[in-house]
C-alpha cells in the first residue's frame, strides 16, 4: 500500500471531526485527530474507521490526546477553540481562543517543524496572525481558511438566484472573516459570465449581505453551534491543493507584505496554494470601493491583533 501523507486535525468538534472524515473518505492523507477532551478524538476516529469497510477508503484516522502522535505532520489544521456563549464578549472569545491556539501552535511546531499550519479557529484572521507569530514559521507556511467558505456561500446563493448548478458559479469574497468581508461581483461569474451583466445591482447587494451574514444565518437555525459542513469542505479543498501541489488559486487568509497596499497583516485574498503552503498572493483588479472595503476589513483585523500581546 502506498504511504499517504500525514495530516493532524486539532479539535475533534464539529468542524474538526468533519474535516477528518472528508480527508480520509477522499484518501487524501492519514489523519491524527487530537483534542483536550479524553476519549473524544479516540471515539470519533474509531467510529470513522468502522465506516471504512462500507465507504471503501484506505486512509487511517487515529484519535489521541498526545501531541507526540502528531509528529512530522505535513499539514496541521487547527479547529480547536470556544464558540461565543451568552454573557461572553467578543474580546473574551478572542483572548480565550488566543490562549488555546498559542498552546496548540507551540506543541505542534515542536513535533512538526516543517508543517504547514492551516488555521480555522475564530476570530480567523487574528488567530492566523497569532499562529504565525507563535510558530516562528515563514509566512508562506501559515494561512487561514475563511475566504473559500465565504465564496462557496456566495456561489450557492447566486446559483439559487440564477437557477443553475452551484458548481457553475465561480465566486470571489475577499477581506477578513467577519461582517466587513468583501464580495467581488465583477470577479463572480455564472458559466463564465460576470453576475454584474445579468443581475440587478439591488439583487447583487442583497446576496452580498446574505453572504456577510452567512455564518449567523446557520447559527440562528442551529442555536447551539455554528456551521461545519461547508467549513470542512472549504478546509479540505485547501488541504488537497497543498498536499497535491495543485497550484490552485483559492481565496485564503494569508500574510500580506505590500500586496493590495496592505502590510504586516493577515487578510483574505486569492492565493496560489501548493506544496509548502502559499506559493503566491494573487492580485486581482478591484474598484476603488472594493479596495477601501478591503482596507477597512484589514484595519479591523489589525485592531484585534493589537489586543493580543504578540
Ligand atoms: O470560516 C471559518 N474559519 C470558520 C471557523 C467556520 C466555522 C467554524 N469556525 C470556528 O472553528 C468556530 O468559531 C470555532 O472557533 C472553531 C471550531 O468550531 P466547531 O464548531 O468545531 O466547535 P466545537 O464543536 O466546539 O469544537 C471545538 C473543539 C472541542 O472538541 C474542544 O474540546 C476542542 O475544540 N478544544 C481543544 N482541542 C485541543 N486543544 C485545546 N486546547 C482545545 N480547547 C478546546
Amino acid at each position: 500500500m502506498s504511504k499517504l501523507p500525514k495530516v493532524t486535525v486539532v479539535g475533534a468538534g464539529f468542524v474538526g471531526a468533519t474535516t477528518a472524515q472528508r480527508i480520509v473518505e477522499k484518501d487524501l492523507a492519514d489523519v491524527v485527530l487530537i483534542d483536550v477532551v479524553e476519549g473524544l478524538p479516540q471515539g470519533k476516529a474509531l467510529d470513522m474507521m468502522e465506516s471504512a469497510p462500507v465507504e471503501g477508503f484506505k486512509a487511517k484516522v487515529t484519535g489521541t490526546n498526545d501531541y507526540a502522535e502528531t509528529k512530522d505532520s505535513e499539514i496541521v489544521v487547527i479547529t480547536a477553540g470556544l464558540a461565543r456563549k451568552p454573557g461572553m464578549s467578543r474580546d473574551d472569545l478572542l483572548l480565550k481562543n488566543a490562549e488555546i491556539v498559542s498552546g496548540i501552535v507551540t506543541e505542534c511546531a515542536k513535533v512538526s517543524p516543517k508543517a504547514v499550519l492551516l488555521v480555522v479557529t475564530n476570530p480567523l484572521d487574528v488567530m492566523t496572525y497569532l499562529a504565525w507569530k507563535k510558530s516562528g514559521f515563514g509566512t508562506k507556511r501559515v494561512l487561514g481558511m475563511a475566504g473559500e467558505l465565504d465564496s462557496a456561500r456566495y456561489a450557492f446563493f447566486i446559483s439559487e438566484e440564477a437557477n443553475c448548478a452551484p458548481i457553475e458559479v465561480k465566486a470571489m469574497v475577499l477581506g477578513g472573516h467577519g461582517d466587513q468581508m468583501v464580495p467581488v461581483p465583477k470577479q463572480t461569474t455564472v458559466k463564465g459570465k460576470p453576475i454584474t451583466e445579468f443581475l440587478e445591482p439591488a439583487r447583487i447587494e442583497a446576496i452580498n449581505q446574505r453572504t456577510r451574514d452567512g455564518g449567523a444565518e446557520i447559527v440562528r437555525y442551529l442555536k447551539t453551534g455554528s456551521a461545519f459542513y461547508a467549513p470542512s469542505s472549504a478546509t479540505v479543498r485547501m488541504v488537497r491543493a497543498i498536499l497535491e501541489n495543485r497550484d490552485e488559486i483559492i481565496p485564503s487568509c494569508v500574510y500580506l507584505n505590500g500586496e493590495y497596499g496592505l502590510k504586516d497583516v493577515y487578510c483574505g485574498v486569492p492565493a496560489k496554494l501548493g506544496k509548502g503552503g502559499v506559493k503566491e498572493v494573487v492580485e486581482i483588479p478591484l474598484s476603488a470601493d472594493e479596495k477601501s472595503a478591503l482596507h477597512a476589513s484589514a484595519e479591523h483585523v489589525r485592531e484585534n491583533c493589537a489586543k493580543l500581546s504578540v
